[in-house]
């Protein structure tokens, strides 16, 4: 009976991971698939990135996306999944403005030029069930790009890590994809503080090696920068 339900979760656990392929702005998705969307190698698999330390936490060796879409400042946004957002875990977004002389749709986002601009946290429900925004939706948690984003060409990037085997070193999976989009409308801020991807985590990071089950949710520390709102 126990090798069973273990032969159960496990089947579960495949059928659970889940890729992004079509973000959402102020409603309206992206017309197919990996239009804008950078189409990660995991787009068959659907596995996660199991090293919080290696390049495809960027984007995901993912390739160019033949489109770059227009987000005005102060749009709120998501991204459709593929599969139910099932694990529990945070969701998080970030950008990286395109350099002087680059575009979106070729820009590899190298450097340190990533700022953080949503994240979400656990809480308890009713029944004393720990849960996440969004978790078991077919969409990632909505945000809000920050009206004083400059103008111009950036990489979006959503992530969402998946903690229920994170107890272990390695064991948290980042699912993750990065759509080249164009701001217009926008302010006059400086985003920050900025980061580089990989480098932004380490494996042991309180909010990437971490037994929720352990902790009190908003003792909860989401791994990377804090986040700028503008
Ligand atoms: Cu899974």
């Amino acid at each position: 009976m126990k090798f069973l339900t273990g032969l159960l979760l496990a089947a579960t656990a495949v059928q659970a991971h889940y890729t992004f392929p079509r973000l959402v702005v102020n409603g309206k998705s992206e017309d197919a698939d990996w239009s804008a969307t950078r189409k990660t190698k995991n787009a068959d698999s659907k596995t996660g990135v199991l090293s919080a330390t290696s390049a495809d936490i960027r984007c995901y060796a993912s390739q160019n996306a033949a489109k770059t879409i227009e987000v005005p400042a102060g749009a709120t946004i998501h991204y459709i999944s593929t599969q139910q957002v099932n694990h529990p875990g945070p969701t998080q977004y970030y950008l990286a403005k395109v350099p002087a002389g680059q575009t979106a749709a070729t820009w590899d986002g190298s450097g340190s030029v990533w700022f953080k601009i949503h994240t979400t946290m656990p809480s308890m429900d009713a029944n004393k069930q720990v849960t996440w925004p969004a978790q078991n939706l077919y969409i990632t948690d909505n945000t809000t790009i920050p009206a004083a984003t400059p103008s111009g060409e950036y990489l979006l990037r959503v992530e969402h890590i998946a903690l229920h085997q994170a107890m272990q070193a390695g064991g948290a999976q980042f699912y993750l994809a990065c759509t080249q989009i164009k701001i217009t409308g926008g302010g006059s801020g400086t985003p920050g503080p900025l980061v580089a991807l990989p480098g932004a985590y380490k494996t042991n990071d309180p909010g990437i090696q971490v037994n929720l089950g352990a902790i009190q949710p908003d003792a909860y520390i989401p791994p990377g920068p804090a986040v700028w709102s503008g």
